[in-house]
């Protein structure tokens, strides 16, 4: 297919919400690149509404004024071209979270964060009332059904001035702004609310892009709901919001041993999985930074597994869902120093972090030497490359000797040491020379061994 997945080696992607271009970049820099992350993903880049009264909330980003990336609350471009020479230089992808199937929500309009004019179906100089759906129901245009494949992509996602995506003019200045952001250097999309856009329109806008680019549509799977994640796949890959779901029902109410063959339905290629995002983290049913230990083994799982291409969610600390990121007094975004300041950094947490290189070593196997307790420990290889056990019981599983395929010798516990130079800074452990090693694993933790990690 013409779609261009990740390259090379990192498929890793990370999630900086919110984080400001200067901070991205110095990120990438000192520490994505270093630990074998592929890719970042950055909030929307456009000019967007800039709501003091809500005390500048961070879903301003999803409300487009103009598709300039000039003066936004994270930077200017020249701030976004530097971010993204420095990811490159680190060996790190920057993927863009794309808004263009609406813009702004009703209101009296006002000033963008660039300078913009504009209100409800007015954009001066891009769009105005005739680029835009007016689908004639609910007597506000709204989307109340769910269960019509019409409504949801005519009418308006929560008020927000629905495009006419169906429409060549639109097609082009969407394809216009996709194309300004590959000139400056990004690999590609997270296409925002893809749901609400038939698949053949994003098709459209994709056969006008300058050059390939990763595409990752945002359709979030609803029971028995007319539009589908799968109808989406000829266009690139899909969010699996199944994954996080299903990860967090076993993790809290099942047992770990049901992992075994886990999966969502969407083809393992096609699909980006993540235990939360910034949505679904202000709703329930998924497992977040809250929940700090077992949240670790749940991304442990993701990066070790074979399915999907994972995303790792960053995340700042809120008090309300609206509660924007760590600011100034006119909302623009501090630079972020992880662990202070309500960034909460979980890309950052030794096990997330150390699981990229994880991953990226044993890409290319299958899974193997499962074992578990019929509960919640659990224990698997990835051919000859890695091995991990996860043990979410309230007590520790001791004296156990474990059956692998690695190589003969001694490796670092990667769970709790980091190994840089040939070193650990934490425990070895010792596989003879039939696969076996033993080892106490206390409650609620883990351990993994890979052979980019062997002393
Ligand atoms: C998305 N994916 O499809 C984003 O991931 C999600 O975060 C966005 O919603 C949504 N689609 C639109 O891009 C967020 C936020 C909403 C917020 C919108 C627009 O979750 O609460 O809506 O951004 O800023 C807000 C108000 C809402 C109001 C709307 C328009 O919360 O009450 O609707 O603005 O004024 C009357
Ligand atoms: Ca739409």
């Amino acid at each position: 297919p013409a779609v261009a997945a990740p390259a090379g080696d990192r498929d890793v992607v990370v999630q900086l919400f919110q984080w400001n271009w200067t901070s991205v970049g110095k990120e990438c820099r000192d520490f994505l690149g270093p630990r074998g992350y592929g890719g970042v993903q950055i909030s929307p880049p456009q000019e967007h509404v800039v709501l003091p009264g809500n005390g500048y909330p961070w879903w301003q980003d999803y409300q487009p004024v103009s598709y300039r990336l000039d003066d936004t609350r994270r930077g200017d471009r020249a701030a976004f071209a530097a971010m993204v020479s420095a990811c490159h230089a680190a060996g790190v992808k920057v993927y863009v979270d794309a808004v263009v199937n609406h813009m702004t929500g009703g209101g009296s309009g006002g000033t963008g964060s660039a300078g913009s004019a504009y209100s409800h179906y007015d954009y001066p100089g891009i769009y105005q009332t005739q680029d835009f759906h007016h689908c004639g129901r609910n007597g506000n245009d709204d989307i109340v059904n769910y269960n019509d494949r019409y409504e949801v992509q005519n009418c308006e996602l929560v008020d927000l001035a629905d495009l006419d995506t169906g429409s060549g003019y639109v097609r082009d200045r969407i394809a216009g702004y996709l194309n300004d952001l590959l000139s400056v250097g990004v690999d590609g999309f997270r296409l925002d609310a893809s749901k609400h856009m038939p698949a053949a329109d994003i098709a459209a806008i994709k056969s006008r892009l300058s050059r390939p680019a990763y595409l990752y549509q945002e359709v979030i799977h609803g029971a028995g709901e007319p539009i589908t994640p799968e109808e989406y796949t000829g266009n690139g890959d899909v969010l699996e919001f199944r994954y996080g779901k299903d990860l967090a029902k076993i993790f809290n109410t099942e047992r770990l041993a049901y992992l075994r063959t886990f999966a969502s339905p969407l083809a393992s290629d096609r699909a980006v999985v993540f235990t939360d995002n910034h949505d679904t983290q202000r709703g329930s049913g998924v497992l977040t930074f809250r929940d700090n230990g077992r949240y670790a083994l749940a991304n442990a799982f993701m990066l070790a597994w074979t399915y999907g291409t994972p995303k790792v969610m960053s995340s700042y600390d809120y008090a309300s869902n609206d509660q924007g990121p760590p600011a100034t007094s006119t909302g623009r975004t501090t630079d972020t120093t992880c662990f202070t300041d309500r960034w909460r950094c979980e890309h950052r947490w030794q096990v997330i972090a150390n699981l990229v290189g994880f991953h990226n070593a044993v890409r290319g196997t299958t899974v193997g030497n499962w074992w578990d307790n019929g509960n919640d420990t659990i224990a698997f290889g990835r051919g000859a490359k890695g091995y991990l056990i996860l043990n979410d019981e309230t007590s520790a599983v001791t004296g156990r000797s474990y059956q692998t395929s690695l190589p003969a010798g001694t490796y670092c516990d990667v769970f709790h040491g980091d190994f840089a130079g040939g070193s650990c800074t934490g425990r070895t452990y010792t596989v003879d020379a039939g696969g076996w090693f033993t080892a106490d694993v206390a409650a609620r933790d883990g351990l993994a061994l890979h052979v980019g990690a062997k002393v």
